[in-house]
C-alpha cells in the first residue's frame, strides 16, 4: 500500500487512542517506518530526532540489538508460560531479581502486569488486601491529583485527574483529588518554595476533611508527566512525605515515566530520597521493545500481604510473559553495564539544562524547565502577565507541528511543550534539539503574530 492507501485503510479501521476522529480524517495520521539511535524516521523518509522516545518509553533508543535479541532467543526457546498456580518461568524469576537490586532499598517484591493502567489497578487491589488483613477495613479513600496521570482503565483514569477523561466515563467513586505542585500555572504571587508547601498542605487539609483512619493511600508521580512535566517546587516532596507519614498513609509513587533513569538516577523516589509504599513502573522497563509493567512492593506491604496467608485473588495472564521479562533483564543489564543514567545525571543532563534555560529568553516563552533527560516550555503571549495566546491553548499545538517540519518531536500539553529525548542522546545533539527547537519558537511567534 503507498501512503494515501495507509492513511485512507487507517481511518477506516483503526481507532487511535486519545484522538479526535474527524481531525484525523481530514490530515491523516503520520506513517512512521523505521527508527535509529535516536531518530525515527517516516514514510515519505522525513528523520526527526525523536525528543520523545516514542512516548517515554525508549531510554535507550530505537537501536538496541541486545534487547530484540533476547526476546527473539526467550520466543524460541519457551514463548508463553504463566505465573499462575504455583508457576514460574526463569527470566521472571532473573527479573525479579534484578528490579530488587535497581529500586530503592525497602522494596524487594514485585508483582508483573501487562501495561502501567493495570500496574494501578493491581496497585488499588494490593492497597485494599493490607489493610483489610490489618484488620483496617474503613481504610478506603485513595487521594491522587488534579492533572496527574496514572493510566486510561477505569481505575488508571479514575486515579488521574484529568478533567477531560473524567467527563467521558463514571470515575470511582472512593477516589479524590488534591492540588497539584505546578507553580507556573498556579502559584500566583507565592515563591516557588512557598507554593510547594501550599500545595502539600491541600493534601493535609484533604485528610483531615475525610478523616485519617479513612485514607488508605496517596498516588503520585514524581514528576507529573503527561500533565505537562511539571517538576514540583524542592519543599513539596519533603512536606508530603511528613503528612504521610504523621497519619499512616501508603505512598504509591507513579514511575511509569520517570523510572529507569530520567531524572539522571535510577527512580524519582531516589532523586527526591523518599522510600514509597508501591512504585509503579512500564515504559522504560523494557526499552518500548515489550509490553510489560508492574508494581514493586516495599517490604511493609510485601509482609502483610505473603505472611497472613490467604489467596490474593488477582493477576493477568500476561503478568510475567517470558519475553517481556527478558526484554527487560537486558535493557536493565544495557542501563548498568554503560553507566547510561550516570551519564545523564553527570553530563548530558546538565548540559540539557544549560541549553534548554537559553530558551527562555525567547519573546514566547515563558519558562523553561528541566530536570534530568525531560524538559518543558510555557508558551505566553506576554512573559510578565504569564498571559496565553487563547483559551484554548492551541499555540502548542501549532508549535508542535511546526517543530516536525524541522525535524525535531515535542509534544504539546496545551501551551506547554515537552520533551523526554532518549537518555543516550549526545551533548552534540542535545545542541541539534535546541536549535530546532529555536526555530519552532520562532515560526509558532510569526505564525500567532
Ligand atoms: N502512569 C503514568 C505516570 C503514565 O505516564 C500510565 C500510568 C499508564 O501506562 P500505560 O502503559 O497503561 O499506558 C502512564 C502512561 C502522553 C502519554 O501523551 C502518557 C502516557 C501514556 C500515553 C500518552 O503523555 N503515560
Amino acid at each position: 500500500m503507498n501512503k494515501s492507501e495507509l492513511q485512507q485503510h487507517d481511518r477506516e479501521h483503526l481507532l487511535h487512542p486519545f484522538t479526535d476522529f474527524n481531525d484525523l480524517g481530514q490530515q491523516g495520521t503520520r506513517v512512521i517506518t523505521s527508527a535509529e539511535g535516536a531518530y525515527i524516521t517516516d514514510i515519505d523518509g522525513n528523520r526527526m530526532l525523536d525528543g520523545m522516545s516514542g512516548l517515554w518509553c525508549c531510554n535507550l533508543g530505537y537501536s538496541r540489538k541486545e534487547i530484540s535479541d533476547a526476546i527473539y532467543e526467550q520466543l524460541n526457546t519457551l514463548p508463553f508460560y504463566n505465573s499462575f498456580f504455583q508457576c514460574t518461568t526463569v527470566p521472571s524469576i532473573e527479573l525479579a531479581d534484578a528490579l530488587a537490586e535497581v529500586t530503592p532499598a525497602n522494596m524487594s517484591n514485585v508483582f508483573f502486569t501487562g501495561s502501567g493502567s493495570e500496574a494501578n489497578d493491581t496497585n488499588l487491589r494490593l492497597i485494599r488486601r493490607f489493610w483489610d488483613l490489618q484488620d483496617k477495613p474503613e481504610k478506603r479513600i485513595v487521594i491522587s491529583r488534579k492533572n496527574g496521570y496514572h493510566g486510561s482503565t477505569i481505575a488508571g483514569a479514575s486515579l488521574g485527574g484529568m478533567s477531560g477523561m473524567h467527563k467521558q466515563f463514571q470515575p470511582l467513586d472512593y477516589i479524590e483529588h488534591v492540588q497539584q505542585p505546578y507553580w507556573f500555572a498556579e502559584g500566583g504571587d507565592m515563591s516557588p518554595e512557598e507554593f510547594g508547601i501550599h500545595a502539600a498542605r491541600s493534601l493535609d487539609e484533604k485528610i483531615q476533611e475525610l478523616g485519617p483512619e479513612k485514607v488508605a493511600a496517596f498516588f503520585a508521580e514524581p514528576i507529573q508527566g503527561a500533565g505537562g512535566v511539571i517538576i514540583p517546587p524542592e519543599t513539596y516532596w519533603p512536606e508530603v512525605k511528613k503528612v504521610l507519614d504523621q497519619y499512616d498513609i501508603l505512598l504509591v509513587m507513579d514511575e511509569v515515566i520517570f523510572g529507569f533513569g530520567r531524572t539522571g538516577e535510577w527512580f524519582g523516589a531516589d532523586y527526591y530520597g523518599i522510600k514509597p509504599d508501591l512504585l509503579t513502573f512500564a515504559k522504560a522497563v523494557t526499552n518500548g521493545y515489550f509490553p510489560l509493567g508492574g508494581t514493586m512492593v516495599g517490604d511493609r506491604v510485601a509482609d502483610v500481604i505473603k505472611s497472613k496467608g490467604g489467596e490474593f485473588t488477582h493477576g493477568y495472564t500476561y503478568s510475567a510473559h517470558p519475553a517481556a521479562c527478558m526484554a527487560g533483564l537486558a535493557t536493565i543489564n544495557i542501563l548498568r553495564n554503560e553507566k547510561i543514567i550516570e551519564n545523564v545525571r553527570d553530563v548530558t543532563g546538565p548540559y540539557l539544562a544549560k541549553r534548554w534555560a537559553e530558551l527562555a529568553e525567547h519573546p514566547i516563552v515563558g519558562e523553561a524547565r528541566s530536570l534530568g533527560m525531560v524538559g518543558a516550555l510555557e508558551l505566553v503571549k506576554d512573559k510578565s502577565s504569564r498571559a496565553r495566546f487563547d483559551d484554548d491553548c492551541t499555540a502548542g499545538g501549532v508549535c508542535r507541528d511546526l517543530s516536525i517540519k524541522h525535524g525535531l518531536v515535542m509534544r504539546a500539553v496545551g501551551d506547554a511543550m515537552v520533551i523526554a529525548p532518549p537518555l543516550i542522546i549526545t551533548t552534540e545533539q542535545v545542541d541539534e534539539l535546541v536549535e530546532k527547537a529555536h526555530r519552532a519558537l520562532d515560526d509558532t511567534a510569526k505564525a500567532l503574530a
